[in-house]
């Protein structure tokens, strides 16, 4: 018998957050045996958390999907084949687009925590549906940012990075990165600047986290009061003249405008409206404008909270008006190969047809979905493509959207595994694994160098599964948009991998398009169906990709350059394009130097617009705000904190956890005694939307009046994708939160801001 232990090392890289960290995985049969961080990997080197190394149980369980299926009217599930199901769907879609117009379709997803090259080719499907409808998580907690990026830099797809590696002044705000990551080596990063006395650490938290017990200075905010606490702090910036007036003279207009406001923010009463005291207050205003480097590192705590774009606002004049903007250890804009986003002009802005919702960075917010599917309205939402997202439990109102998905009259899911969307579906389409196809990730947000990684499959596809590149192609072409085959551009393809120095197909490629415009909208299909067959087998799917990279050589020829690629124009393309088809793990795209990140704002003279006339409005208003709580719901519930053992709806068995089964409730000992309740005893979670049972742990981080339940459990799993009996997966808490207590704006759900009550079972 051969050892497992000589077995080989595959690179690989984990898809459970967006740092995708590089692995190395040995397989056996079709298991992923033993999993271990990736020393190569110029991003992660080696990195990894304790979740990576159960990935075997994403790869294999018994939910998983192996053939496609067709929804009966009793609610059961039969295989079809492939043909059928491209063939029914494909009807369908061009049935409802043409009776009732591309507004009757909307597609929501197109890429997880680590698939995102599969959504690329879902833009052809959107075209081929005549459909801007693209719902996606991002816009159920980033869109605010993006919106006051949008403000301040030009452009919304305008992303900030933060050098947390390099500062001297770290602030963590509403974010919990020894869990939750978000930058790379976090934990690593955390102890390093922990440890050393020259580096300060300040975290934004409610709850005395792991982040928070390394930091030098915890400001324990009171939740859903960071507004408060940061005006207070800019406020005191502003009126002590501690800010970088070089800086702010050279490189940013409208300073004045919000130092106006800012002179007027009564810092005192904010400080002490947020539970912060008014020494912690001074202390950071006047760290933060003295250190060497500063950046801050903001997520969903803010984000997904009361007043949650006014916050993004707040968040990014910390590092604006300290100067700690393109330089090493601020925060910096960064490249993008394949952008996950775009910029939605706003008078141009599509709107949606029931709710009149904008889109913002080219989205539409999942907390409206529901709404535009259950109405009368003539121009309702009839037929959605869902992929890699579970929307019956990760959106926001379990309830209503239960009651819009079964009002749908198509519903498509692609998924690796039947979820508990996929039971509402019409048709589900099995996905091969992010194991089993290239793959990759477009989270590619690093500044001055950043990377990319084309992942290569480690096993065989399971069963009857495709990869997503396929299955669009498929459908659009069933759709009739495209010929099935392009011999002739396919041919050209293959000689110019031959000699790919005459450049055949760029050339024959633009004579194609030429003569059939209308295929420009299906460009990655074309591509895939072109380029791909040209490409190694099993790397069809990077065809897309050689559009962004030459695209992207052109814009940053010098920065590509310096990773240590030679030739220029067409020639540096090609070199990128076969550096990251070959490697094994994650290369260098760019490198700037921070000067050159003003080169990547986009506002006409390249300088930060800081005032944004509706937030400074929003700032004096603050006093006269009043948040909502009652005495009926006199907590305040995080629902969705991220945990050793949560891992978004990746993981759909409970044994993947080493601990915290049931996703306890957290809760102040005191708080407990007061409602009655025991460690490990059961408790009714009620809001004003609904209730849940859940499972009561003692906490004495969490501040009084403060409870928190996790993210990542509540679904349903089964002993086989088609078994209709099910079993629960711990609270399912979107059961609890309301599609209406969300951000005005961007319609960003306040899932860190759910007043409820408590009752012990
Ligand atoms: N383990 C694990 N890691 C993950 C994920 C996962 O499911 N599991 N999911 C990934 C995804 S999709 C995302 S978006 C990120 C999210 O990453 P985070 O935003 O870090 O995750 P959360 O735990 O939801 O919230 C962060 C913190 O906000 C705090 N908070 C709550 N209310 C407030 C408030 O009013 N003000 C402030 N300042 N803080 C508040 C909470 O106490 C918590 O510590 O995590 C990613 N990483
Ligand atoms: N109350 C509350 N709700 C929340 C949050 C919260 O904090 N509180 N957090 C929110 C946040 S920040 C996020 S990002 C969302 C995340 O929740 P979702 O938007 O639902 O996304 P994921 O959980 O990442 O869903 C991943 C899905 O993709 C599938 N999948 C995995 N690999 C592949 C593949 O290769 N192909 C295909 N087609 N499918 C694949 C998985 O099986 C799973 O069904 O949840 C949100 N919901
Ligand atoms: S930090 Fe994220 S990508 Fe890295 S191992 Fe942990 S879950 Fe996976
Ligand atoms: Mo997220």
């Amino acid at each position: 018998m051969v050892a497992a232990a000589q077995s080989e090392w595959k690179p690989t890289a984990c898809i459970l957050c967006s740092l995708n960290c590089g692995l190395e995985v040995q397989v056996e049969g079709r298991e992923l045996k033993r999993v271990r961080g990736d020393e190569a990997h110029p991003s992660s080197k080696g990195y990894l958390c304790q979740k990576a190394a159960r990935l075997n149980f994403y790869q294999n369980h018994p939910m998983r999907l192996s053939e496609p299926l067709r929804r009966n009217d009793d609610g059961t599930f039969e295989p079809i084949d492939w043909d059928t199901a491209i063939q029914e769907i494909a009807a369908k879609l061009v049935a409802l687009r043409d009776t009732h117009g591309g507004h009757s379709l909307a597609y929501y997803g197109g890429g997880g925590q680590g698939n995102h090259l599969g959504g690329v080719y879902s833009s052809a499907l959107r075209a081929a549906c005549q459909t801007s409808y693209l719902y996606t998580a991002l816009a159920q907690e980033k869109t605010g940012d993006f919106w006051v990026n949008g403000k301040l830099f030009g452009k919304q797809n305008c992303h900030v990075t933060e050098g947390m590696h390099e500062a001297d002044y770290v602030i963590v705000l509403g974010t919990n990165p020894w869990q939750a990551h978000g930058v790379p080596r976090a934990r690593k990063v955390l102890k390093e600047i922990a440890k050393d006395p020259k580096r300060t650490l300040v975290v934004i938290d409610p709850r005395e986290t792991q982040t928070a017990a390394l930091a030098d200075h915890h400001l324990p905010v009171k939740p859903g009061t960071d507004a408060y606490l940061l005006s207070a702090i800019l406020g005191t910036m502003v009126q002590e003249g501690w800010v970088d007036s070089s800086f702010l003279d050279g490189r940013t207009h409208g300073f004045e405008e919000v130092a106006a406001v800012l002179r007027d923010v009564p810092v005192e009463a904010y400080a002490q409206r947020s539970g912060v005291s008014l020494e912690q207050v001074r202390t950071v205003a006047k760290g933060l404008s003295q250190a060497s480097s500063a950046c801050v590192r903001a997520d969903l705590g803010i984000q997904q909270s009361l007043h949650s774009t006014l916050n993004s606002y707040l968040e990014k004049l910390l590092f604006l008006l300290s100067g700690n903007f393109a330089k090493e250890g601020g925060n910096n804009l960064h490249t993008a190969l394949v952008p996950l986003i775009g910029h939605s002009k706003e008078d141009k802005a599509k709107v949606t047809q029931v709710t009149g919702m904008h889109e913002i960075s080219k989205l539409f917010p999942p907390n409206i979905l529901p709404q535009e599917i259950d109405t009368e309205h003539p121009k309702r939402v009839r037929g959605l493509i869902i992929d890699s997202v579970n929307p019956a439990v990760s959106a926001a109102d379990t309830q209503a959207y239960a009651k819009a998905l079964k009002k749908l009259e198509l519903l498509v899911v692609v998924d690796v595994a039947m979820t508990d969307t996929a039971r509402f579906a019409h048709y589900v389409l099995p996905a091969a694994t992010q194991f089993e196809k290239l793959e990759s990730t477009f989270f590619n947000l690093e500044f001055p160098t950043n990377y990319y990684h084309l992942r290569k499959p480690v096993l065989e596809k399971e069963g009857n599964t495709l990869p997503e590149p396929e299955i669009y192609s498929r459908l659009v072409t069933a759709m009739g948009a495209l010929p099935e085959r392009f011999p002739v551009l396919e041919r050209i393809a293959k000689l110019d991998r031959k000699w790919p120095k005459l450049r055949l197909f760029p050339t024959a490629f633009a004579a194609a398009l030429k003569l059939h415009p209308e295929w420009a909208k299906y460009l990655p299909v074309v591509l895939y169906r072109t380029l791909g067959r040209a490409l190694p087998e099993g790397k069809e799917a990077a065809a897309v990709l050689w559009g962004a990279i030459h695209f992207y050589v052109r814009k940053y020829s010098k920065q590509v350059q310096r990773t240590g690629l030679s030739g220029s124009g067409y020639a540096l393309g090609e070199a990128l394009f076969s550096r990251i088809l070959e490697a094994d793990t994650a290369v260098p795209l760019s490198t700037h130097t921070y000067e050159e990140m003003w080169s990547l704002m986009r506002t006409e003279d390249r300088k930060a617009q800081l005032a944004i006339p509706e937030l400074l409005q929003q700032i004096r208003e603050l006093s006269s705000f009043e948040e909502p709580t009652s005495e009926e719901f006199p907590l305040v519930l995080a629902a969705g904190e991220r945990r050793s053992y949560n891992a978004n709806q990746i993981y759909r068995v409970p044994e993947w956890r080493k601990k915290d089964q049931e996703g306890t409730l957290r809760i102040h000992p005191e708080d407990a005694a007061s409602y009655g309740v025991v460690d490990g005893g059961a408790v009714i979670c009620e809001s004003q939307r609904g209730a849940i049972s859940v499972v009561a742990a003692l906490d004495d981080g969490m501040q009084r009046g403060f409870v928190s339940l996790p993210h990542g459990y509540g679904f349903d799993y089964a002993d086989s994708p088609t078994s209709q009996e099910t079993s629960q997966n711990g609270p399912r808490i979107n059961v609890l939160t309301s599609s209406e207590h969300c951000d005005p704006l961007t319609k960003t759900p306040y899932h860190k801001y759910v007043p409820v009550r408590l009752r012990a079972e």
